[in-house]
């Protein structure tokens, strides 16, 4: 057994859980590398992985009968409407007590987009050519403005893109958002598994772990402090979203109201799937009543195309990942009781050493997905949203879901906006973008707002 000052008790820990290959170079370790290997040990809960590799053996899919979860739909008719106006009006009432925070998790990459920094650093606005970033900040200031509080903004980051994130964000003053309102952590990490349930030995003094997905998100926030920072700020309701969207409601009056008057512990935004195979999850009832996310990969081709008697899609509703959360069920889910995120695994090749020499190994990653605290939670509550007015993920850099496809969708939102209030588009306009600074939504337009003749309109 090897020995170290001061770190006796990890040292036998290792041991004890028969992990003690990852000393296998250690004796060609200088000092340095060592206390880094020990280092890089101590954040690993052993008697979990035993657990975490019995997931392996696992199948994410769903036992027993499920069926579509039902949902609040977008209101069409007087009562539906009228009850629109009073969640409106509930919603309000809590942005403006300073309840709510916004929550963006930005632990991506934007090597899909051919772009290796964080996802959010990407421009992708059709005319001013703004950042992610910077849409999703401006949307959180605006709402600041509009409903005349201070909005904090908490963002979660992976250790691969958190320092370049934290300078962007300096760099740009965090794009008017007072600065002791934005909170900017680093997701944890999870260490991958060999085919045997063994750490990985990344280098000689280094274990492979991966970002723990965004389920991790949930666990993050208490552990790098920021349920602290919301309790300091009174925060009682979180909206949450993913980098990838630049059209999300950031602060959603109408989606909080329901939240709140449903007294819910996570309420999730749904739309209307654009065909059987889109890559999104669906909403379900699972056969316990509560609801639930079913990611596409885990539904059969009949369930993926099932259909009702009048040819509509049975399983419709597609997850887009916007969800709120009450503060105190993510105190709940992360206190280390009986309820917890299950792990997700996923069969991949790791990078790793074999007999000193690099080699790609078959091995298990793991992650947490966030809508599984769906079906943990007391209350919980599915509304629908237009596709067209929230819902343009970009993922690839061309075709569906693409960096194309949100520019073509956030200038026909836009121009969508100037309809509405009778404000006429001059024919020669090609790309319009709207300043969230400027407006939220059709209401905000100045009405004597003319829109210059030229091919690229930028609005602010
Ligand atoms: C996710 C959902 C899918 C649908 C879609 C909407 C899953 C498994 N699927 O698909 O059902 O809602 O989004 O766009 O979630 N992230 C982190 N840390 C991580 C992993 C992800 O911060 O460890 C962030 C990432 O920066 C991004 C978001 O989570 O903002 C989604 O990640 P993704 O692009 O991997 O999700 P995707 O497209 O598989």
């Amino acid at each position: 057994m090897i020995t170290y000052a001061g770190f006796d008790e990890l040292i036998a820990r290792v041991y004890a859980h028969r992990q003690d290959h990852v000393f296998e170079y250690w004796g060609e370790l200088i000092d340095a590398e060592r206390r880094e290997l020990l280092n890089d040990l101590t954040g690993i809960d052993f008697e979990g992985l035993q657990s975490l590799f019995s997931q392996t053996r696992r199948s994410d899919a769903v036992a027993g009968e499920f069926g579509p979860a039902p949902f609040i739909p977008i209101p069409k008719t007087d009562d539906e409407n009228a009850q629109r106006a009073q969640a409106r009006e509930a919603g309000i009432a809590h942005i403006r007590s300073r309840k709510v925070a916004a929550f963006l998790v930005a632990g991506g990459q934007g090597t899909r987009l051919g772009y290796d920094g964080p996802k959010g650093k990407f421009p992708v606005s059709p005319v001013a050519g703004k950042t992610l970033f910077q849409i999703h900040a401006e949307k959180v200031l605006a709402s600041s403005r509009a409903y005349g509080v201070d909005i904090p903004w908490l963002i979660m980051t992976s250790i691969a893109n958190h320092e370049e994130t934290e300078t962007f964000l300096e760099e740009h003053d965090y794009f008017g958002i007072r600065e002791t309102l934005v909170h900017v952590f680093p997701q944890n990490l999870i260490p991958s598994l060999d085919a045997n349930g063994k750490l990985v030995l990344e280098s000689k003094n280094r274990i492979f772990k991966n970002p723990d997905g965004h389920g991790g998100s949930l666990t993050a926030l208490k552990t790098s402090g920021a349920l602290d920072f919301l309790a300091e700020h009174g925060i009682e309701t979180l909206s949450y979203f993913q980098v990838d969207n630049p059209l999300v409601r950031v602060i959603d009056p109408d989606f909080i109201g329901y939240h709140v008057l449903n007294t819910a512990d996570v309420s999730s935004k749904a739309v209307t799937k654009a065909g059987p195979e889109e890559k999104v999850g669906v909403f379900v009832r699972l056969p316990n009543g509560a609801y639930g996310v079913v990611e596409y990969s885990d539904m059969t081709h009949e369930q993926q195309h099932l259909q009702d008697c009048s040819g509509a899609l049975v399983y419709a509703m597609g997850n887009i990942a916007i969800h709120l959360f009450s503060v105190e069920y993510i105190r709940r889910l992360t206190a280390g009781g009986a309820i917890e995120l299950p792990y997700h695994v996923a069969r991949k090749k790791i990078k790793s050493l074999r007999a000193g020499a690099p080699a790609e190994i078959d091995g298990f990653k793991f992650e947490k997905f966030v809508f599984d605290a769906i079906p943990l939670a007391e209350r919980s509550i599915v509304f629908e949203t237009s596709r067209d007015e929230e819902f343009a993920p970009v993922k690839n850099r061309t075709g569906v879901d693409s960096v194309d496809t949100a520019r073509e969708m956030m200038s026909a939102l836009f121009r969508s906006w100037l309809a509405a209030r009778g404000i006429s588009v001059p024919p020669g306009v090609r790309a319009i973008e709207i300043s969230p600074l400027l407006a939220l939504g059709p209401d905000d337009l100045p009405a004597d707002l003319a829109v210059p003749d030229r091919p690229d309109v930028y609005l602010s």
